[in-house]
């Protein structure tokens, strides 16, 4: 198979302006489109990776993190190129930027492909912020909070624990009287597509909490556990392979006669499609929702597809509404 594998390598085509990223590897700056580790444990550190850009940890057992932390403007998504964790038992930490200015979305984590590569890794994924809403001049309305950024918008497959969580909504804008001042929802846990290979892979898809609504806003409506697809390939007959949690409903502002907005309605657990192949168990759970007038109702445990084997081996609460 080898000798057919290699001619593909050799015309696939370099990009006339390949895109390049620095990264610190064991403390050390690094420029380029691919950024290697060594042999052994390496530290790599990355503010985003760019689309076209490629990571490998190399062997070792490596931690690789990708966060841009509290950079100005750090409005973009984690990973849009390719993370391999490469042989050994790597961490990948990725995490969305936070909405930048008022009401804006946050981003997600990952929209491209991270592979473990070999070894029993620890896969974490977090979605941005939503920034608050805009308070702005009397008269006009004030904006609604942004929503949270999803975890993950791409493609993970790896061996070892999977967590993937949205983002949390931002804050209804404040500005006292005004009716558009709404919570920003909680991002989806997972959106895409999850693999988790091997006897022992287990993953944990979150969706964020709905942000507060402000004045007479709405509170935000929590995110999704899993929207998408996630695969556990080989379960554990004595394992939960995959959770997953709706995100809580944000809550309307408390007044001196009770709430004055509606809450947020809480995430479902599951929307889409949980395969868990050969045993194992799963548990999808809606999310609570939040306090308001009326109060935000809870998400469902399980509104999409949850296969097991044997069938219908897990368990799917619904999630509380809020109080009013
Ligand atoms: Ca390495
Ligand atoms: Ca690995």
């Amino acid at each position: 198979m080898l000798a057919l594998v290699v001619p593909i390598a050799v015309f696939a085509a370099t990009p006339a302006h390949a895109a390049t990223v620095t990264c610190t590897v064991n403390g050390t700056d690094v420029t380029g489109s691919t950024i290697r580790g060594t042999d052994g444990d390496d530290a790599i550190d990355c503010f985003a990776i760019p689309s076209g850009v490629v990571v490998n940890g190399g062997r070792g057992n490596d931690r690789i993190t990708v966060n841009l932390g509290d950079k100005a403007g750090a409005d973009t998504v984690g990973n849009k190129g390719e993370v391999n964790g490469g042989e050994g038992d790597d961490t990948i930490t990725v995490r969305g930027g936070d909405g930048y200015g008022a009401g804006a979305d946050g981003k997600a984590a990952n929209t491209g492909e991270i592979y473990g590569g070999g070894g029993h890794e620890t896969v974490v994924l977090t979605g941005g912020d939503g920034r608050a809403g805009r308070a702005i001049a009397p008269l006009s309305s004030c904006g609604d909070g942004g929503r949270g950024g999803d975890g993950n918008d791409g493609h993970i497959s790896a061996q070892g624990s999977i967590t993937v969580t949205g983002g949390s909504g931002g804050l209804g804008g404040h500005e006292p009287g005004k009716a558009n001042c709404n919570g920003g929802h909680g991002g989806d846990g997972n959106n895409s597509r999850i693999i988790g290979s091997g006897f022992d892979s287990r993953v944990k898809a979150v969706g964020g909490r709905g942000g507060d609504g402000t004045s007479v806003g709405r509170g935000g409506e929590g995110g999704i556990g899993n929207d998408g697809h996630i695969t556990i390939d080989r379960g554990l007959a004595s394992s939960t392979s995959v959770e997953a949690y709706g995100g809580r409903g944000g809550n309307a502002e408390l007044g001196t006669d009770g709430y004055r907005g509606e809450g947020g309605r809480g995430g479902d657990g599951n929307n889409r499609t949980i395969d868990i192949l050969a045993a194992g168990k799963g548990y999808v759970k809606g999310g609570d929702g939040g306090n308001g007038q009326p109060p935000g109702s809870g998400g469902k445990g399980n509104d999409g597809t949850v296969n097991t084997n044997p069938t219908g081996n897990y368990d799917a609460p619904g999630g509380a509404a809020g109080h009013s």
